[in-house]
């Protein structure tokens, strides 16, 4: 039977490798319509968690992940020997920065390995990692057709990128567009077939380059347009303006415009990251993407404008970083989910201890973390707590936090996320950015 019909009736056997916050619902998703799907990860505890019914995304909630497992619709592994039986395959693999900020795509050069040893007629291979435009086309197609096999006539190789906004329960991957960019038109057929069983709404771009781009394209419009708001509360600041007052305002026009929000800078794994695999595939074409640029140094900055407002709500009391308490509210890189990485506020944490302060912080999502080498436990925020600082700093509006409790408590905030003023609580020891 061809691939086509496999899908189309759900009998193609699906492997998803990478089960990170993509990959993870992702094969939810394809077992939930049916499919029999495999996960594939190098970490053996996502594969026993997701073995044993369990969840580790926030998204993913473990009463879906159970009926999957025990009917055997959803299994996982270590092992990708699997690869050999499976018709249809999306790689969602991290795509992180080295050290010196360029594109690292090793993990994307592995599992395309793993794949190519195992590569037989009528496989259909996905990459939805975000990277730089020509990786599917360049790097991963050359690999495949080392077999001998070509793409568009015996096997079919697409780019679609992941679209998850992690903690958006309006958004998911059933309602969000899939935009798909493939090598050859049979290319593109197969992987729109393979995706349409799971989204509401196909979106066909003319080559994987193409659609390598779109994403790129709408991580780097987030992170220009919030380097863009950052700079207008420094501004403000110079000019003693609310920046909150001039945004909400802002907000109400009603066309052309869309209200971003300053804040302590700029986390998770994507918005950070990903413009700066198009600048680093445009230098190498001797293109200098300014805006990117620009936006990268605006955003790394705002920490340190963080803290530079603890620095003058300590001093309007008379105090020093060095021998002051300060406890930072939120250390997830954006409110109501756990995840740190790229948070800016472990750079407020760094450099806050870096000056000499004892640094506490309360975080619901997050237990601990590893900062200059002391670790550093959640606290609780009790009236007691906030009495006992000097300064408090909200750096993650996380919505469970009882910010009347903290005001009427604290001695000085710093509010990054404008926390306090968006409920309506107003104070002189208040400062905001
Ligand atoms: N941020 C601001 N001001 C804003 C918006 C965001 O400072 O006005 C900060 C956030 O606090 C956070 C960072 O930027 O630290 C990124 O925030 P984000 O809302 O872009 O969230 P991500 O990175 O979890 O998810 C984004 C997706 N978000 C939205 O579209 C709202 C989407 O761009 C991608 O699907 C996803 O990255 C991805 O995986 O590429």
């Amino acid at each position: 039977m061809d691939l086509i019909k496999k899908i189309e009736n759900r009998r193609a056997e699906i492997a998803i490798i990478g089960l990170g916050y993509v990959g993870f619902p992702l094969a939810v998703e394809f077992a939930s319509k049916g499919f029999s799907v495999t996960g594939i990860d190098i970490d053996e505890v996502k594969v026993k968690v997701i073995n044993h019914c369990g969840s580790y995304i926030p998204d993913v909630d473990p009463e879906d992940v159970s009926p999957l497992v025990k009917a055997g619709k959803l299994r996982a592994t270590t092992d990708f020997s699997v690869l050999s039986d499976v018709d249809a395959m999306s790689i969602c693999v991290p795509t992180p920065l080295n050290k010196t900020k360029n594109p690292d795509v090793s993990f994307i050069l592995s599992a395309s390995e793993e794949i190519k040893k195992r590569l037989h007629p009528g496989q259909l291979l996905v990459l939805e990692s975000t990277t730089y435009p020509s990786t599917t086309e360049e790097l991963i197609r050359p690999m495949m057709e080392e077999t001998g096999l070509k793409a568009g006539k015996d096997f079919y190789l697409a780019f679609s990128p992941e679209r998850v906004d992690p903690g958006n329960k309006v958004y998911t991957i059933r309602n969000t567009p899939k935009v798909i960019g493939a090598c050859t038109p049979e290319c593109l057929k197969h992987a729109a077939a393979y995706y349409s069983q799971i989204v509401e709404k196909v979106v066909p771009v003319s080559s994987s380059d193409t659609a390598e781009m779109v994403k790129l394209m709408e991580n780097t419009f987030r992170a220009v347009n919030i380097a863009l708001v950052n700079e207008v509360a420094l501004m403000c600041d110079v000019l003693g303006i609310n920046v909150w007052e001039v945004i909400e305002a802002a907000a109400s026009k009603p066309f052309g415009y869309m209200p971003f929000k300053p804040g302590p800078g700029l986390g998770g794994h994507c918005i950070p990251i990903d413009p700066h695999y198009l600048s680093w595939k445009l230098k190498s074409l001797n293109y200098y993407a300014r805006f990117i640029e620009l936006a990268g140094e605006i955003n790394s900055s705002m920490p340190a404008y963080v803290v530079r407002k603890v620095i003058d709500a300590l001093n309007s009391i008379e105090r020093s970083v060095k021998g002051s308490r300060i406890l930072v509210m939120g250390v997830a890189y954006k409110k109501d989910i756990d995840d740190v990485r790229e948070s800016p506020a472990l750079d407020v944490v760094k450099l806050l201890q870096l000056k000499g302060g004892e640094i506490l912080f309360s975080d619901p999502f997050v237990q601990e973390l590893k900062m200059n080498d002391k670790i550093l436990t959640s606290q609780q925020l009790t009236p007691d707590l906030v009495r006992s600082t000097h300064c408090l700093v909200v750096t993650t509006d996380h919505t469970v936090f009882d910010y009347r409790m903290v005001l009427e408590n604290a001695t000085m905030i710093v509010d990054a996320r404008n926390a306090f003023g968006s409920r309506g609580l107003k104070s002189d020891k208040i400062i905001h950015l």
